[in-house]
C-alpha cells in the first residue's frame, strides 16, 4: 500500500516566537543567535534572509549584512514551550507523528482519509490548527515517503504546501541538486561532484559498488533515494516511553574513533538506566546534530527486547556507518524505545537458575559492572572501545 507521508516544518521557527512575542519587530529583519563565542545565527527573519543573512552564519558579519536588523538573544525555553504546544496539535490528527526538531515532525496520514479528508485538505487543516494553537505559519510537504515529504516541505517556505504525488516523484529527482538531499555532507557533495552528479538522478548513472567505495554504506541509501525509495517508517517517539542519552562533542568532529568513544559513553548510560529499572527496549534510535545544526535521527527494531549496553552500542554503530561519513557532528545520542518489563528479574539473580541460551551473554557481565559502579563510584570499571568492535 502507498504510504502517505506528511513532514511539517515551522518558518524562521526562533524569529517568528520573537515577533509574535514582540509585535513591533514584525515585518522587521529579526536576528536570533548566540551571544557565546560560538557568536553565530540561529536563525533570521525572512526579512533578514533578503539581506543575505542565515543560520550558522557569524554574528559580526551579520551585522554588517543587515546594520539595521533587530539582534535578539535564544530563549530556549520560549521555543521549546511553542514547540510542545505544536506537537501536541499534531497528536490531535493521528498518533503517528515523530518529531525530529525543535520546529519539525513527521506525520504518517496513510489511511485516515475517510476520517480526515483528501492529504492536501489535511496539510491544510494541519497548517490552520497550528495557526490557531500558536499563531505561526508552518510550511508542509505530502508524499510517499518521508524523504520526498522533508523535499516537499521546503519547497514553498514560507507558508507553503506542497504534495508529491506517485507520478511526481520522478520529476521531483531529476530536478533536485545533490547537497538538497538531506544527509548529504559537504564532503560527499565534492566526491559526487567529481564523479560527475550534481543532481539525485545522476547517482544512478553510478555503480553500487563505486558508490559504496566513494561514500561508504551510505551511497547504498542514496542509491535508493535517487529512485524515490525510503522505506523507513514513521516512529512515534515519546519522551515518557524512551530512555535515551546525547552529549555535544567538545569540539564538531568526523573523526569514527571520537564518535564511536562518544557513542559507547551514551549506550552505556541508556543500558544501565534500563537495567536499573528492570526494562528492555525494542527499538534503538541515533540521533546527531551536525555541525550546521541539522538534526539527524535513524532507528532500527530489534529482533527482541534487549538491555545490554553492548547491544544498543553495536546497533547504534551500524546506524552511525550508514550515515554519510563526511558529515561533521557536533552533538551525538542514543535512545531506546518501546520499552517493557523485563521478564523474570528476580530469576537472573538466582544463582541456581540454567542458563538462558537466549540470554545476551553480556548482559551478565553489564550486571556485574553495574554492580561495582554502584558500590565504588562510575570509574571504578570501565570498557575499552576496542571490546566491541
Ligand atoms: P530550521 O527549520 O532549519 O530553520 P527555521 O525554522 O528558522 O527557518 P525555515 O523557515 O527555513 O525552516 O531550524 C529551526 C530552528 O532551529 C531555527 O529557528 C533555529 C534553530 N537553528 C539553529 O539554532 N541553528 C542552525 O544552524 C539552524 C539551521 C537552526
Ligand atoms: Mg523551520
Amino acid at each position: 500500500m502507498n504510504r502517505i507521508i506528511l513532514h511539517i516544518d515551522m518558518d524562521a521557527f526562533y524569529a517568528s516566537v520573537e515577533q509574535l512575542d514582540h509585535a513591533p519587530f514584525r515585518g522587521k529583519p529579526v536576528i536570533v543567535g548566540g551571544t557565546s563565542n560560538r557568536g553565530v545565527v540561529s536563525t533570521a527573519s525572512y526579512e533578514a534572509r533578503k539581506f543575505g543573512v542565515h543560520s550558522a552564519m557569524p554574528i559580526f558579519q551579520a551585522k554588517q549584512k543587515c546594520p539595521h536588523g533587530i539582534f535578539l538573544p535564544v530563549r530556549m525555553m520560549r521555543y521549546k514551550e511553542l514547540s510542545r504546544q505544536i506537537m501536541s496539535t499534531l497528536e490531535g490528527f493521528t498518533p503517528l507523528v515523530e518529531q525530529i526538531s525543535i520546529d519539525e515532525a513527521y506525520l504518517d496520514i496513510s489511511g485516515t482519509e475517510r476520517l480526515l479528508g483528501t492529504p492536501v485538505e489535511i496539510g491544510c487543516r494541519v497548517k490552520e490548527g497550528i495557526k490557531a494553537a500558536t499563531s505561526l505559519s508552518c510550511s508542509v510537504g505530502i508524499a510517499p515517503n518521508k524523504f520526498l515529504a522533508k523535499i516537499a516541505s521546503e519547497m514553498k517556505k514560507p507558508d507553503g504546501l506542497t504534495i508529491i504525488r506517485p507520478d511526481g516523484v520522478q520529476g521531483v529527482i531529476d530536478r533536485l541538486p545533490i547537497e538538497k538531499v538531506p544527509g548529504v555532507g559537504e564532503k560527499t557533495v565534492l566526491i559526487l561532484r567529481n564523479l560527475g552528479v550534481s543532481r539525485l538522478v545522476d547517482v544512478r548513472r553510478l555503480h553500487e559498488h563505486t558508490l559504496i567505495e566513494k561514500a561508504g554504506k551510505f551511497g547504498r541509501r542514496l542509491l535508493d533515494l535517487s529512485k524515490g525509495i525510503d522505506t523507513s517508517p514513521v516512529l512515534p517517539y515519546t519522551e515518557a516511553k524512551s530512555i535515551s542519552s546525547e552529549d555535544t562533542l567538545p569540539e564538531d568532529t568526523d573523526d569514527m574513533e571520537i564518535l564511536k568513544r562518544q557513542l559507547l559513553i551514551q549506550a552505556e548510560l541508556v543500558g544501565r538506566k534500563l537495567r536499573k529499572n528492570g526494562l528492555k527496549g525494542s527499538t534503538v534510535t541515533l540521533k546527531l546534530k551536525s555541525s550546521d545544526f541539522k538534526q539527524t535521527s535513524r532507528s532500527v527494531t530489534l529482533d527482541e527486547p534487549a538491555n545490554s549496553t553492548n547491544l544498543i552500542y553495536e546497533r547504534g554503530l551500524r546506524l552511525l556507518q550508514d550515515l554519510d561519513a563526511s558529515t561533521r557532528f557536533r552533538l551525538i545520542g542514543i535512545g531506546i524505545s518501546n520499552l517493557s518489563p523485563e521478564k523474570g528479574v528476580i530469576e537472573q539473580l538466582n544463582l541456581f537458575k540454567k542458563l538462558d541460551v537466549r540470554e545476551d551473554p553480556w548482559v551478565n557481565v553489564e550486571r556485574a559492572m553495574d554492580t561495582i559502579k554502584d558500590r565504588f563510584g562510575k570509574n571504578a570499571i570501565k570498557r575499552g572501545a576496542h571490546d566491541l568492535g
